[in-house]
């Protein structure tokens, strides 16, 4: 046996079913192995960046990773963005990336560069084999780094030799660590600021976003009279009737330190301390307040769940403490499209069990809040704000769920970067219905613009924040990569075209004119 095909036989040993590829030369012992050693479903992409928000896409949903195959440097770095927007969800992905044979990299072939310096960054495991013997073990490590506490990307550089030359065979999965407990003196301290708090601030993420977690914060929220919000960008969060509505914490800065600004506690489960997305003039990075103060109940990866859960009971609070937010019978939406008609009638058409890739951007601001009111729901947002991830993700998110219907609920100008997606959405037959909402401009960037005082944009401004002329044609891109597709233009056609699209198997497009 080869080195390639004990690292995929350890790879589906260990429990990876899938694999996100873009492959070349250095890769095709890695390619044939996926028939030779069949158990992972090899998904082609066009792009690298849908292959790596693919994977991020299946792993919040799975928790389970998947394999990348990626070539060389330059293949890798095409995605990158959406590496860094998996590990800033904590997604589990273990990538594979073909490089020179280790004789031929003295060379200096075109193809060759430094990957490890291009993976460092995004890479929480990294490892270049050495030798074909040891490749099954670099996987088995590899896929249990990936899996280790909350999860994490794992990079595995494979030399072409050592995918071709012989190997012992596979070797069994190494154990996982899981993800750390919170100590009862965490929940002890937390439950005595609260007690004592007059406005305290309670601040949710990473596994604290399903249902026990949100029950559990609502809980708290109603037995110490506090205010809980979920952190602004969520990995994974479940949402709609039955949970409590709860808010996300805002983008903009000004809007976050207002919050803040008479709080007196704030805790944290799951989720950093906020800050500022950026940095403006006389804003500051860090939104707390010095008056109030932060106390952490649990780490972005510890168990924040159970935190939580115990939290509620040293509380006292009543188990159906909170507001469970009751299914809401949205009134038809009619007329122009804005982001206040088209949030209306997703939230209304959506179906029970629907996972919704959130990149919809400013035409989104109105939605999710409305859908605290939809039938459940999963939502994915862009943690990293990498923008590129939505159709990916909606791609990793039907092969991670294919009983569930995902919709793509995407921004315009993000939905070019990687476009790519709607074609391995048509060859993989998946469902999922893609919302484009098409304000034919980078509308936040005008919003940025406004907010520097910067009142008439130039030409040039104005060239770098217009998506038009030439207005994109969704639907005919959509065709053109075998996705059927069609427009709407006010919001009785939305509302028809949606209907169709979420009564129809596999992929089909929805273009929104805003
Ligand atoms: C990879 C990457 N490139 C560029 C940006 C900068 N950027 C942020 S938002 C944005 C435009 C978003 O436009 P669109 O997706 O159409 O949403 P809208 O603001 O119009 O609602 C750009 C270019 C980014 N965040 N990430």
């Amino acid at each position: 046996m080869n080195g390639a095909e004990a690292l995929i036989r350890t790879a589906a040993g260990a429990g990876v079913e899938v694999c996100f590829a873009n492959p070349g030369t250095t890769e095709m012992h890695l390619v044939a192995a996926l028939d030779a050693a069949p158990g992972i479903r090899a998904v082609l992409a066009l792009f690298e960046g849908v292959v790596t928000g693919a994977a991020d896409g299946y792993a919040r949903l799975s928790c389970k990773p998947a394999l990348t195959l990626l070539h060389l440097g330059p293949g890798f770095a095409n995605g990158i963005a959406n590496l860094h927007n998996a590990r800033r969800a904590s997604s589990p992905i273990v990538n594979v990336i073909g490089d020179q044979a280790t004789w031929h990299l003295a060379a200096d072939a075109p193809l060759t560069s430094d990957i490890e310096s291009l993976a460092r960054p995004v890479s929480r495991w990294l490892r270049k084999a050495a030798t074909a013997a040891a490749l099954a073990s670099d996987t088995a490590e590899a896929i249990a780094a990936a899996r280790a506490r909350s999860g994490g990307v794992s990079t595995l550089i494979v030399p072409a030799d050592c995918a071709w030359g012989e190997s012992p065979g596979p070797v069994p999965a190494k154990p996982v660590e899981p993800r750390p407990g919170v100590a009862f003196s965490a929940v002890d301290a937390a439950a005595r600021r609260l007690r004592a708090s007059e406005s305290p601030v309670l601040l949710i993420g990473g596994d604290a976003l399903g249902r026990r977690g949100q029950i559990a914060a609502a809980r708290i929220g109603a037995a110490a009279r506090a205010r809980v919000f979920l952190g602004t960008f969520p990995a994974c969060v479940e949402r709609g009737a039955g949970l409590p509505p709860l808010p996300k914490f805002p983008y903009f800065p000004e809007q976050g330190v207002e919050l803040l600004s008479k709080a007196t506690d704030l805790v944290l489960a799951g989720v950093p301390e906020p800050v500022a997305f950026f940095g403006y003039p006389k804003l500051p990075s860090r939104l707390t307040p010095e008056t109030c103060r932060i106390t952490v109940l649990a780490e972005p990866d510890q168990d924040a769940t159970p935190a939580l859960e115990a939290l509620a009971e040293a509380l006292g609070a009543k188990p159906d403490a909170g507001v469970r937010g009751t299914r809401e019978d949205f009134p038809v939406a009619t007329g122009k499209l804005d982001s206040e008609t088209l949030g209306r009638t997703l939230a209304r058409l959506q179906p029970e069990g629907a996972i919704v890739v959130d990149e919809a951007a400013t035409s989104g601001a109105q939605w999710f809040s409305l859908a605290g009111g939809a039938a459940p729901h999963t939502v994915l947002s862009l943690t990293g704000g990498a923008i590129g991830q939505g159709l990916p993700n909606a791609v990793g998110a039907a092969i991670a769920c294919p009983g569930r219907r995902v919709i793509a609920f995407q921004a315009d100008g993000s939905a070019m970067y990687t476009v790519q997606s709607l074609w391995t959405m048509a060859r993989e037959n998946l469902d999922v219905t893609v919302l484009v909402c098409a304000n034919r401009a980078y509308r936040i960037l005008k919003v940025e613009l406004a907010r520097a005082d910067i009142t008439h944009p130039g030409p040039a401004a104005r060239a770098l924040t217009d998506l038009q002329p030439p207005a994109l044609d969704f639907v005919s891109l959509a065709r053109g990569l075998g996705v059927p597709a069609e427009r709407a233009e006010n919001a009785e056609q939305l509302a028809a075209a949606l209907g169709r699209a979420l009564a129809t198997r596999g992929p089909s497009l929805v273009e929104a004119v805003i």
